[in-house]
Formats: structure tokens, C-alpha cells, sequence
């Protein structure tokens, strides 16, 4: 099946698939089915390809995972012949190599872009979805695949008057395709999460003020990006099967040692040590696995976070914005950030702190940003403010499953799956990195990937046994919504108001929504489930 990306077409079809976004996991999805020979039709609601990658192009976007480590692994030549040039690669940087997979794969003729779509409904008597999209394309398919992404679905805060102000708003998930200057603005950010650690140390190069809005402060720590050498790309690319297994074995989708002592068990000296360590590393999952307990017990955590503050302290030269910036809820429990000069910034004399929590937020004003002590007045706002996370994007369409089941009202009191990837009462609906499975704890293209093979080879079975749906039980949802529960209970995750949580978005429900217990023993879980004739899910 053949679709004319540019021009997308209103016509009633029927395809095997229908996939929801066309970013890392929708891209994946549509090579390996089309290599079934199924035919699927991915709808964008962006111009392009990349997801995450195409929509977040604020000044300083990076990720947070290793180039050589957060890339495909599927095909070895890509792998052997992609030329990644920074440790750290830049949104731009990681947005080229997703229009490389869609060029390589010839992926974009099976794409619709500009098109959201609104609805899906489960047709029982033809057991297909019926698809539909703001275009008005009505589509059938046997399955339902949402590729929708854990953070795509932006939230602005909660003031009123945002639509008052009289400058330039720019909100950093939905930035601009063409640069901005900001050379003689004054500029205010809101938001203090990784979004807003990255923009902050750049717009603050030409603004000619910056003044940041923090409710909540991040832990950070410092990136140290740079060029990647040709010595380390080539042992990589050496070992790269090695290091995939490694991977698909470990935590958090990159591989680390495996911590063995306490961090109540070892000295002073040698628990500081050990930090120091992980902060001149420049990885996250250094730090997050310096010690056994670190993301369990309370005293444990603390010393991490008296030695963070320590360093806060050490670079932030004025005293009070020092202990503004000092986060008080255990390390980790919040996703901690990667930053280029984050701290640092904050010594520059036109860069301003204003603590939330000292003087809440009050409304945007036709000039600035009111809060409950002044008004600041700006030419530009930023919102950094985060998404309304893992399920936003997926109830955000109107998804009716058995008996005109709605997702959302059946998740309203917080996500139902089984393994993240499948819902009662919605069969042949397949969520990549849905809420349940590791997703946003873990290196994602590790976990799409095997998702995506997951699913590709349950069709596959599903096609050669000649069975028509798939559905999870909910015994099966019930007993793995209750074991991703009791994990988190065993953590200090539930401690912090944080999205995991969807504590960042008023009214939804708290719940710790990811799998936290690693990327390695899930991927064993689910091959369990597969070699079990598909355990817990009913097939028909
Ligand atoms: O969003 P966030 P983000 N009034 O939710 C504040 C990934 N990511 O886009 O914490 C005032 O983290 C909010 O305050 P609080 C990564 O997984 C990765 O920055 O809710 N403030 C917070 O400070 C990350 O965790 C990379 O109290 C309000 C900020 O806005 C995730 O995406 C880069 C407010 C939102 O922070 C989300 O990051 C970027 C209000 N009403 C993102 N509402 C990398 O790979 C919200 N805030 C490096």
C-alpha cells in the first residue's frame, strides 16, 4: 500500500496495521512488519520523522544516553556505517539519523504526515479497529499499534492570562523549526526540569536577562559532552554484539557494574569517592548505581544528596540561590537532569532565580509573569513545563475497545495493562513502551526494540496458527498492575511529586506508572509470556 506523504488521502482502506506516530518506535514497527509482508500506514501529526526528536527542538537539547548506546541495533550495517559525532548527540544530530532509518528503510511512502489521528473503535462483529484521523481518513486494520511516545503530549502551567501576554511565547516541546535570537531580549522561563536545565545555560549566551521560574529543582550533573574519537567508535563498533547483550541484559538499557555494598556500609572518604567518581563520569546511570540502596533506603539516598548539595553549594556563588537550587526530595526519585554549565549560569549577573515555593506563580500578564510578590516584565516566555506523561498521549485519542469500552474513563484512576503492552477489554491494541513496562527508566531504543519485536512476533503467531485476536485477561493485567505496584512500594520513587507519578498534572490519579524492575528481568517476563503460548493474554 502506497500513501503520498504530502498529500494525505481521505480514502477508506484496510491495512494489517495501523501505526500511531512515526518516531523511533513507529519507524522500527513499520520495517519489521512490512518484512512480515503486512501492510501498515503509520499517520505523523508532525511534517517529519523523529517523534520526540522533531518535536523538542529547544537551544540546548540533547539526550541523555550515549550515542553509540542510544541507537538502533537492529540492523548491523547501519550500526557499522552510522557517523555518530558527539558523545551526547544534539536534537539536530539524532533527528538526521531518524530521516536516515526513514530514507534507508524507504520507510516514508507508508507514512501520512500532518495527521493526528482522533479515534479508534473496536469492531467485533469484524474484529478490526476502525481508525480515524483529523483529515477525516477512515481506516480498517486488524491491530491497533499507539507508538505515541511516554512525553508527547505537552502541558502548560496552570495560570491563568497565558493567552494576555503581549510578547513571544515559545514552549520548548513545541519550538519553532527556524532559530532564535535572543540577543537583546529579556526572556523568563518556567520550568526547571531536563527541558529547562539544557535551555537555560544556552539562551542565557545572548539574552540580555533570563530569569528562571522554579517550582521544583532538579538534581543535575554535568554532561561532559564532546567530540566522539574515532578509537572509541571503532572498539564499539568492534564489539557491538557483546555490548547489545549487554544492554538488552542490564537495568537501564546501559550496561554499568552492578553496585554490591551499601552506601551505609562503606567510609565517609570512600562513599564520597565514589561519587566524585560518578559525577566526573558524566552519566546518570553512574550515579544512580554507585550503591546497592540507593534507590531504597531513605539514609542512603541522603548521603548522595547531602553530597550533591555540597556541590551545588560549592558552584553557585550567591548563598540563597545556592539553596533555592538545592533539591530536598531523595536523588533519583525525579528524573535527574544532564546539563552542560546548568549551575554555572546562575552566577552570571543577568540570570535571576525566583523560587516558587517562596513566591508562587499568580498569572501571565499582558507584560510578563505576575507572581505573588511582582510583576517581571519580559519580550519572551518559555514554557518548560513538562508533559503529561506515559498516558496522555494515549488517551488523548478517543480509543473504545469491547462494548464501546473507553480507555480513558477505564484508566482513569491510573493506567491498566499487562506488561505495558496490552489492555483488557481492547484486543489486537498494542502499546509500545506503554505504562507498566521500564520505558522511561531505561535507554527508550532499547526498550522499543523489544517491544517492537515482541509484537511482531506475536502477529507472526498469531498469522500462522490462523488466530484473529490477542487480548490481555484481566487476571493476568490485574496480577502484573499489583506486581509493578509492590516494586515501586519496595522504592523511595513514590516519595516525590513527579510525573512517573503524574503528580505534575492536576486531577490525574498518583500511581507510579513505570516497571522499575529493569529492562533485563522484564525482557526475561515477557519471553517467558511468549514461551508460554502467550500467558495471560487470550487468543482467538
Ligand atoms: O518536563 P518536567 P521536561 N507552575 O516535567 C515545572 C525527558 N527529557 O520537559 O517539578 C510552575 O521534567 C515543573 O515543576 P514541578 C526526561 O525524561 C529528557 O523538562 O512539577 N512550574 C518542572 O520544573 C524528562 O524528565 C531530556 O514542581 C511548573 C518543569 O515545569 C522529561 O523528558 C531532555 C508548572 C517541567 O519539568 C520531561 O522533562 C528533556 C506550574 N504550573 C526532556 N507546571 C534529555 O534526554 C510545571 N512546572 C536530556
Amino acid at each position: 500500500m502506497s500513501v503520498n506523504p504530502q498529500e494525505p488521502s481521505t480514502k477508506t482502506r484496510t491495512v494489517d496495521a495501523v501505526i500511531v506516530g512515526a518516531g523511533f518506535s513507529g519507524l522500527y514497527l513499520l520495517h519489521k512488519l512490512r518484512q512480515q509482508n503486512l501492510t501498515a500506514v503509520v499517520f505523523e501529526a508532525g511534517t517529519g520523522v523523529g517523534g520526540t526528536w522533531y518535536w523538542n527542538r529547544y537551544p540546548g537539547a540533547r539526550v541523555d544516553v550515549e550515542s553509540l548506546a542510544y541507537s538502533y541495533s537492529f540492523s548491523e550495517d547501519l550500526e557499522q556505517e552510522y557517523p555518530w559525532e558527539e558523545r551526547y548527540p544534539t536534537q539536530p544530530e539524532i533527528l538526521k539519523y531518524a530521516n536516515h532509518v526513514a530514507d534507508r528503510f524507504d520507510l516514508r511512502k507508508d507514512i501520512v504526515f500532518r495527521t493526528r489521528v482522533t479515534s479508534a473503535a473496536w469492531a467485533e462483529d469484524q474484529r478490526t479497529w476502525l481508525v480515524r484521523t483529523e483529515h477525516e481518513d477512515a481506516v480498517t486494520a486488524r491491530f491497533l499499534i499507539m507508538a505515541t511516545g511516554c512525553l508527547s503530549a505537552p502541558k502548560l502551567p496552570e495560570v491563568p492570562g497565558i493567552e494576555n501576554f503581549k510578547g513571544t511565547s515559545y514552549q520548548t516541546s513545541r519550538w519553532p523549526h527556524e532559530q532564535i535570537d535572543f540577543t537583546g531580549q529579556r526572556v523568563g522561563i518556567i520550568g526547571t526540569g531536563s527541558s529547562g536545565v539544557q535551555s537555560i545555560p544556552v539562551i542565557a549566551e545572548t539574552a540580555d536577562s533570563l530569569t528562571v521560574f522554579q517550582r521544583t529543582p532538579s538534581y543535575s550533573l554535568p554532561a561532559r559532552n564532546r567530540r566522539l574519537r574515532d578509537d572509541e567508535i571503532a572498539a564499539m563498533r568492534e564489539n557491538y554484539r557483546a555490548y547489545r547483550k549487554a544492554q538488552r541484559e542490564s537495568g537501564a538499557g546501559v550496561p554499568v557494574e552492578v553496585p554490591t555494598k551499601s552506601a551505609l556500609e562503606v567510609s565517609e572518604p570512600e562513599r564520597n569517592a565514589a561519587f566524585e567518581a560518578a559525577w566526573e563520569s558524566g552519566s546518570l546511570v553512574n550515579l544512580l548505581s554507585t550503591f546497592t540502596d540507593f534507590a531504597t533506603n531513605q539514609q542512603a539516598n541522603d548521603t548522595a544528596k547531602r553530597w550533591i548539595h555540597g556541590k551545588i553549594r560549592d558552584i553557585v556563588q550567591d548563598p540563597q540561590t545556592a539553596e533555592d537550587l538545592c533539591p530536598d526530595y531523595p536523588v533519583g526519585t525525579k528524573r535527574p537532569c544532564l546539563d552542560t554549565n546548568y549551575y554555572e549560569t546562575f552566577n552570571e549577573p543577568h540570570v535571576h532565580l525566583v523560587n516558587l515555593k517562596r513566591t508562587p506563580l499568580v498569572e501571565v500578564t499582558d507584560k510578563g509573569i505576575r507572581t505573588s510578590e511582582q510583576e517581571h516584565e519580559f519580550d519572551v516566555i518559555v514554557y518548560a513545563t513538562g508533559f503529561d506523561a506515559m498516558t496522555g498521549a494515549l488517551t488523548n485519542v478517543d480509543i473504545r475497545g469491547r462494548d464501546g469500552l473507553s480507555l480513558k474513563e477505564t484508566w482513569s484512576a491510573g493506567p491498566r495493562t499487562y506488561l505495558g503492552i496490552g489492555s483488557a477489554g481492547f484486543p489486537n491494541l498494542f502499546m509500545i513502551t506503554g505504562p507498566g513496562s521500564p520505558s522511561v527508566l531505561s535507554n527508550m531504543i532499547v526498550s522499543i526494540e523489544q517491544h517492537v519485536d515482541w509484537v511482531n512476533d506475536v502477529i507472526a503467531h498469531l498469522d500462522r496458527e490462523g488466530l484473529r485476536t490477542i487480548e490481555a485477561t484481566p487476571a493476568a493485567q490485574d496480577d502484573w498492575v499489583d506486581h509493578v505496584n509492590l516494586l515501586a512500594s519496595y522504592t523511595l520513587y513514590p516519595r516525590a511529586n513527579s510525573w512517573y507519578m503524574g503528580a505534575n498534572v492536576p486531577g490525574k490519579t498518583r500511581v507510579f506508572m513505570p516497571y522499575c524492575g529493569g529492562v533485563g528481568e522484564y525482557r526475561k517476563k515477557c519471553d517467558d509470556v511468549a514461551a508460554r503460548g502467550y500467558e495471560g493474554f487470550e487468543l482467538a
